[in-house]
């Protein structure tokens, strides 16, 4: 298909409550949504980049200038099918993963509704609904966070996940323990310790978590693969698997014995799907992480979520958590079992809310060929 033209919107959403990690506070998410406008239809796409270059180096700055001057250009001037097309055309950009991603998914949009057929269908999801957590954040104090993870209880979340740093890690999670010594718990370090450091949170060891997540720096496989023979507990990646070679050398070194799978971090859906396809061939558990998406983003999440071998909950929580307003009309809740509905309607199935998106409005540019 010929695309007509590429919108840019810079967006800003205040959070119902700052997010402390590791890295930072985030007290309003900054991203770029992509529509992509082609024969009367629009697809829509999330990049979930951020302000600052605290998860990674991209913010919303990188994206903005990689999607205007290279990504775009190379999609406005001949028709395009498809992801796999798309990724041809963007091979020789490299990195910048998270703003390629949001066009990939305006894509996958698009070529949906053409279709009729729920991006869930397209990607070969088989579950109508999917089981996810919560990821709390750093709290002012281990009484907070034990306040703040049974709020989240109590509105039927099934998996916590809670945030750790250097000062902030074993004391915290033995907190949460005592207070909810049956609970599916995991922590998220952020890439903040290193090897050495990584000491003091042996004791994490006795606690049951399913996972820890990230405690080494992102380009750090081989210490991870360390850390890994020093802990029981299964040790995750999010942030060092950027593609699927990196997964299967991580793999290929035990560096982890999980895999966090966000779309985004991989450079779209299609290496999202690749990485599950060899994690379910080695057995090996995956599950969708989240980076405070809007409704887009959290759409995609979710029927990404419904492939077979994503069997741990996702970091997928109810709009509600995130946003008093999303940019969607479609508001996800959270059902019995901690389990969110995938949506069914053609493409992502969600539609943006026009009064929404002007509100959270930066800055908006509009791509044509010519
Ligand atoms: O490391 O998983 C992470 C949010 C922003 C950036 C990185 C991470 C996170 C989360 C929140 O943990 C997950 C979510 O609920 O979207
Ligand atoms: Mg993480």
């Amino acid at each position: 298909m010929k695309l007509d033209s590429l919108t840019l919107h810079h967006i800003s959403m205040p959070l119902v409550s700052p997010f402390e990690t590791s890295f930072g506070v985030t007290h309003a998410r900054e991203c770029i949504l992509v529509s992509i406008q082609s024969e009367g239809l629009t697809g829509w796409g999330e990049c979930a980049v951020d302000r600052e270059p605290g998860y990674n180096y991209e913010t919303t700055g990188t994206a903005w200038h990689i999607l205007k001057d290279f990504v775009a250009p190379r999609l406005l001037d001949l028709p395009i099918t498809d992801a796999a097309e798309f990724q041809t055309r963007v091979k020789n950009i490299r990195g910048h993963n998270l703003a390629k991603a949001g066009v990939e998914m305006a894509l996958w949009d698009l070529h949906g509704k053409r279709l009729g057929k729920s991006l869930k269908d397209l990607l070969g999801g088989l579950r109508a609904r999917v089981e996810v957590g919560v990821s709390v954040g750093l709290q002012e104090n281990p009484e907070a966070l034990v306040k703040r993870v049974e709020k989240y209880l109590a509105d039927g979340y099934g998996r916590i996940k809670i945030k750790i740093k250097p000062g902030r890690d074993v004391g915290d999670a033995e907190a949460v323990r005592r207070a909810f010594p049956h609970i599916p718990l995991q922590v998220d370090a952020n890439s903040a310790y290193t090897l050495e450091t990584c000491q003091v949170l042996r004791p994490l060891d006795r606690l049951k978590l399913l996972l820890i997540e990230q405690p080494l720096d992102e380009d750090d496989l081989w210490n991870h693969h360390k850390l890994q023979k020093q802990f029981h507990t299964p040790i995750c990646l999010d942030e060092s698997i950027l593609s699927l070679q990196h997964a299967r050398s991580a793999l290929e070194m035990d560096a982890c014995k999980i895999i966090n799978i966000k779309p985004g971090r991989v450079g779209g859906l299609s290496q999202a799907v690749l990485i599950h396809d060899l994690c379910r061939a080695q057995g090996i558990p995956v599950w969708c992480g989240g980076m405070l998406e809007t409704g887009v983003g959290r759409a995609a999440n979710l029927a990404l979520a419904s492939l077979p071998g994503f069997s741990l909950p996702g970091d997928i929580s109810a709009s509600d958590r995130y946003y008093a307003r999303d940019i969607t009309h479609e508001r996800f809740k959270l059902d019995p079992g901690s389990t969110i509905d995938v949506p069914s309607a053609p493409g992502l199935g969600v539609t943006v809310d026009k009064a929404a998106l002007k509100k959270a409005c930066l800055a908006e540019l509009r791509l044509a060929d010519g």
